[in-house]
């Protein structure tokens, strides 16, 4: 039995940890649940009382916040690797964390949720306009960032980059990248690693054929290679 175990697939924010897992090549088992029915809300809050996926259990450890699990995962089972030693570039990878999820992710998830997670009486299309608007302006000086940059924070890979990867596939799938080409790069060049996780677009296919989508992304390549040569 493998000693990580996480609760949460694609095309969930469950491709936040399942990217660094793909990275280290960590043995992990993953559970396929979403706390959307109340059986299976009951098991996740069993374990994860904010009723949340993903969430990790390490040992005795469980670890929810799906940035929280990446930072786990990389101290904890990285060796030192997508973190940098110094304390500047550690300051670094968690202020692109944060703006990540507060200022890009947020407005793309209020968006979904008068999109389709409130009941139809509670949505507004005003508020996901000004969600977008909000999404675009914060995609502005990441944009710029990226500029003439490969990374987010110095010369390397660091947990940020595969973080940055999902939420702007994220604000790509939402067509919020038409004016910002260094974003689409960025997302483009991080899904070409040999060990990228699945695509959420690809995560909603599977879960649409009622089945789980694989950890890595060559996996659906081969498949897809298979099925043509078949
Ligand atoms: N801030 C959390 C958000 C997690 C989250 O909202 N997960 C969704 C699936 S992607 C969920 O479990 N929703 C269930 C609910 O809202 O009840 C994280 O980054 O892990």
């Amino acid at each position: 039995m493998s000693r990580l175990k996480l609760y949460g697939v694609p095309p969930t924010r469950a491709i936040r940890p399942i990217w660094v897992l793909n990275e280290f090549e960590l043995e992990c088992e993953i559970v396929s649940i979403f706390p959307f029915d109340e059986e299976s809300a009951r098991a996740v809050k069993s374990l994860n009382p904010v009723g949340k996926i993903p969430y990790l259990v390490d040992g005795d450890l469980v670890v929810s916040e799906s940035i929280a699990i990446m930072l786990h995962l990389a101290e904890a089972h990285g060796g030192g690797r997508f973190m940098p030693n110094d304390v500047a570039g550690r300051a670094a990878v968690n202020q692109w964390n944060f703006f990540l999820v507060t200022e890009i992710e947020q407005p793309l998830w209020r968006a979904g949720l008068h999109q389709v997670i409130y009941p139809e009486e509670e949505r507004s299309e005003s508020e996901i306009a000004l969600a977008y608007r909000d999404c675009r302006r914060f995609l502005e000086p990441l944009e710029a960032h990226l500029e003439g940059r490969e990374f987010l924070v110095g010369d390397e890979e660091t947990v940020a980059d595969f973080n940055a990867a999902y939420t702007l596939d994220w604000a790509g799938s939402e067509n919020q990248l038409e004016s910002a080409p260094n974003c689409r790069a960025f997302v483009d060049r991080m899904y070409a690693r040999p060990n990228a996780p699945v695509r959420i677009a690809e995560g909603f296919a599977y879960l649409d054929a009622g089945e789980t989508a694989p950890r890595f992304h060559r996996d659906i390549d081969a498949k897809r290679k298979a099925e043509t040569l078949a």
